[in-house]
């Protein structure tokens, strides 16, 4: 019934309320990666922009009832794509099952994502320091999903310029972030070349949020 009730994986906390589930993604990756394919079809990738006119290097879409964009007019949650103008695809539920059960291993009981952000990397992309700000209730954790090529994550602290944690991300490791480190700045520094056995010259990361 659950695919993630039995996995078997390693928990580090890698910081306060952080928990690394190395490879706790990995023995499902295949209906994970058949979900996300249909997804990509339904809702294009595409770089969006800053608030500054900048065009995002890692390309993004969104699955679940609402999606993370981000435009001129700065970053928000939509219902609709405003690509295609249709609803974002539905969150699958086997994405929906990671992120309830891996939420649970660490002790959020009932996390409920309703929005599933899909960040896309190639070589040579990244993602600055930053907090993630525009969700409604900051007591809810983030779950975050590594497929593909590895990167590297960055982990600092609630100020912009306390030192960040390198933390290498691996094809299936999860991470959950809830209380005191829900809101510190992190990153992903640009990402080297490597080829995935399945995904070739990218890395993918989910980001489920309850947003709303
Ligand atoms: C720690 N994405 O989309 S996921 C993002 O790998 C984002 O694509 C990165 O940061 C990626 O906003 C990192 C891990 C992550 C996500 C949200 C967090 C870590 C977090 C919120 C608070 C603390
Ligand atoms: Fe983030």
């Amino acid at each position: 019934m659950d695919l993630f009730d039995d996995v078997q994986s390693s928990k580090l906390e890698i910081a306060r309320d952080a928990y690394l589930l190395k490879g706790y993604a990995q023995e499902n990756e295949e209906v994970l990666l058949a979900d996300l394919a249909a997804i990509i079809i339904q809702a294009p990738l595409r770089h969006m922009m800053t608030k500054m006119g900048f065009a995002m290097s890692a390309a993004m879409t969104n699955c679940g009832a609402l999606g993370w964009t981000s435009d001129r007019k700065g970053y928000q949650y939509d219902v609709k794509d405003p690509v295609t103008s249709n609803l974002w695809p539905k969150m699958p539920i086997s994405f929906h099952q990671l992120a309830n059960q891996a939420a649970a291993e660490v002790g959020f009981k009932d996390f409920q994502p309703d929005a599933c952000l899909i960040n896309q990397y190639k070589m040579g992309a990244s993602m600055g320091l930053h907090q993630d700000k525009n969700e409604l209730d900051f007591s809810q954790p983030i779950v975050s999903v590594s497929l593909g090529n590895p990167a590297i994550f960055q982990f600092g602290g609630l100020s912009r310029t306390d030192k960040p944690i390198k933390i290498p991300l691996a094809h299936g490791d999860v991470v959950v972030w809830g209380g005191e480190s829900r809101l510190n700045f992190h990153g992903i520094l640009p990402l080297k070349l490597n080829t995935h056995p399945i995904l070739g010259a990218y890395r993918y990361n989910l980001t489920f949020r309850r947003a709303g």
